[in-house]
């Protein structure tokens, strides 16, 4: 399932949609000539072209089809078990000095970097079909919206892309046929799927992305973190807007008020749950719906922030989704869902760790061996995901469309913490939340390869996205305050909190609603809370915390706490990473830092 496919030979009319742009028909025989692929598809989105493609990479056993019955028009596909998860040590910004990249990404010469690419990208479509995959992010009539070419050797990619991003016909008439429109280029080949040529590489200046030796999710769907964070990052800071790693979502009080706020995790620290959250039974009223659930793209308008998702699908992390943690996702996956690295159930039907019910006597893992629950090994890989249509979502926003965006209440910052943080806190103003966002830190997960559960700072959940100097990121942000008449308010909010005996302390999920009410009341403001040192923190009293179970006075307590002791070395840890950052960091942030120590003593 993993391994590369031969070339496959469409019927007329299917795979020879070729654009009209001569910029790029010049591009695509330039990457042709160098990959030397056996045809050339060009993809346009069509029911007809999706179900050929779906047919073929069926006898090719690139995807696996699954019950109809119980998994309609759904598919399991197989990565290389070396090729699982976003590969950040191989990840590069090609800009032409390693000072505008900084401190925290790779850097990689231009020149050098793109003649080790032509090396490796040499006859590596040899035998193989080339796939021509135009799209566009953003909602059709949005302004901010961007327009992208991914070349592929991978029909997963393009069953992939086509789910994820408006995709085909649609981009090619936005284009047209003026050489010199604004639009990215991607080049991606599975070459041997060997981690020893793996590199993601990102030339913001020439707007190319050029990803080699991967098959699996981040690394090749190049309008997800490579264009709409990496690259459009650079653009956002050239051209005044936001490109954020997070999700938005709408809610709605039983006295019909809306409000929209968006939210930055880390990778696989619970944004899609946020966006699709159920409040609990006690909240009879309230609503709450989804525009995005990884990525806002988000300009200044009125002096305010007005967000837009660019995608058109969910990359959402399988293991832990169940009728109780998440029945929206659940909902949303029943059909037309491209899986990959879940296990196999003797039925055709997926199966996952956490998932409702017991779990199979007998499955085929994520690898594709047999598997019985008495394995130590998982049966679905800790990364498995799955590709979603975003219409799935039975509580999709109806802005979703909406070019102009939606306007933002509040921004929360998270991420998984097992002390220090508490439950949720709120910045004092725009400057203080940009610097709370600036040293937020998150203990790793299986959503990148390398160690699971080590703290890491982890800005903005920008870490691995930031597409240039995190100096200037950070200025950016500053500088957007300035601009913003009506700014968001700025909350950080704890989930994972543990107790002594390594227990999460807040159940989340669905009781979130209980925290996202005291900050949608704040923005109302018309709820209290304590001013602590490190921002306004709920009091008991200002949470609505009826009918939630679980949770002991003492808990509360601990899960609102600002420990004294594990805030000295919290604020010993922002200055080494500001230091560590070399000089780069804006002085309001320095000064941020030494007020919150002040206020610590
Ligand atoms: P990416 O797609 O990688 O960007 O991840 P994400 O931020 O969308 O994370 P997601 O919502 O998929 O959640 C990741 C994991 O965290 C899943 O296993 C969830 O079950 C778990 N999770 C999400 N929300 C909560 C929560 O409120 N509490 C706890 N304990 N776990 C949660
Ligand atoms: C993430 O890691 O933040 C994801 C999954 O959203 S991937 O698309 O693989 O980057
Ligand atoms: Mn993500």
């Amino acid at each position: 399932m993993n391994n590369p496919a031969p070339a496959i030979s469409p019927p007329a009319g299917i795979g020879d949609h070729k654009p009209a742009n001569q910029a790029v028909l010049d591009w695509v025989h330039e990457i042709e000539l160098l990959t030397q692929p056996e045809n050339i598809f060009w993809c346009d989105g069509s029911e007809r072209e999706n179900d050929f493609l779906i047919a073929e990479s069926l006898k090719q056993n690139v995807l696996l089809k699954l019950n109809e019955k119980k998994a309609p028009r759904s598919y399991l596909h197989r990565s290389n078990p070396n090729d699982v998860a976003r590969v950040e040590q191989f990840t590069f910004i090609c800009t032409p000095t390693k000072a505008e990249a900084g401190p925290t990404n790779n850097w990689s010469e231009p020149a050098e970097t793109y003649s080790k690419l032509q090396g490796l990208l040499k006859g590596a479509m040899r035998g193989r079909t080339m796939f021509v995959v135009p799209y566009i992010m953003g909602p059709p009539d949005s302004p901010l919206t961007k327009i992208g070419f991914e070349i592929t050797d991978s029909k997963y990619v393009v069953l992939s892309m086509r789910i994820m991003t408006r995709m085909g016909e649609i981009a090619v008439k936005r284009l047209g046929s003026d050489p010199k429109a604004e639009w990215n280029r991607g080049v991606h080949s599975l070459l041997d799927v060997n981690p020893e040529r793996r590199f993601i590489c990102h030339f913001p200046q020439d707007n190319t992305i050029i990803s080699v030796g991967s098959g699996y999710g981040g690394n090749v769907l190049l309008s997800k973190k490579c264009l709409a964070l990496r690259i459009g990052s650079y653009l956002a800071r050239k051209q005044g807007w936001l490109a954020e790693h997070m999700l938005i979502l709408g809610v709605e009080s039983p006295a019909g008020k809306k409000h929209y706020v968006a939210a930055a995790f880390p990778s696989a620290c619970g944004k899609t749950n946020f966006a699709m959250l159920i409040p609990p039974k006690h909240f009879a009223g309230w609503k709450v719906t989804t525009v995005g659930d990884d990525i806002a793209w988000m300009q200044i308008r009125d002096g305010r922030l007005w967000a837009v998702n660019p995608e058109n699908g969910y990359f959402g992390v399988v293991p832990g989704t169940s009728c109780k943690s998440n029945p929206n996702a659940m909902k949303s996956i029943e059909r037309d869902t491209l899986y990959t690295n879940v296990a196999l159930t003797d039925d055709g039907d997926v199966w996952w760790e956490g998932k409702d019910g017991a779990p199979p006597k007998h499955a085929i893992d994520w690898r594709g061996n047999d598997w019985t629950p008495d394995l130590k090994e998982k049966a679905a890989h800790p990364n498995s995901r799955f590709a979603t249509p975003m219409r799935n979502n039975p509580v999709l926003d109806p802005q979703v469309e909406d070019g102009n965006g939606v306007p933002i209440s509040a921004i929360i910052f998270g991420g998984r913490r097992s002390d220090t943080m508490p439950l949720v806190f709120q910045a004092f103003d725009w400057e203080h939340g940009t610097y709370i966002g600036s040293t937020m830190a998150s203990e790793t997960t299986a959503a990148a390869t390398g160690a699971v559960g080590q703290v890491r700072r982890d800005p903005m959940a920008m870490l691995p996205f930031c597409g240039y100097n995190i100096g200037d990121y950070f200025r950016h942000w500053l500088e957007t305050g300035k601009r913003l008449t009506d700014p968001p308010l700025i909350f950080h909010v704890n989930w994972f909190r543990k107790s002594a005996d390594g227990k999460f302390l807040w159940p989340g999920f669905g009781d979130n609603m209980r925290v996202l009410e005291w900050i949608i009341d704040r923005c109302d403001e018309r709820i209290g809370a304590n001013e602590s040192a490190i921002g306004y923190i709920p009091r008991m009293q200002d949470l609505d915390l009826d009918e939630l179970s679980g949770v002991t006075p003492n808990q509360m307590r601990e899960l609102l706490n600002v420990n004294a002791e594990e805030w000295q070395k919290e604020i010993s840890d922002h200055a080494k990473f500001f230091a560590s950052l070399g000089g780069v960091v804006p002085k309001e942030l320095e000064k941020q830092r030494e007020q919150l120590a002040a206020r610590l003593r």
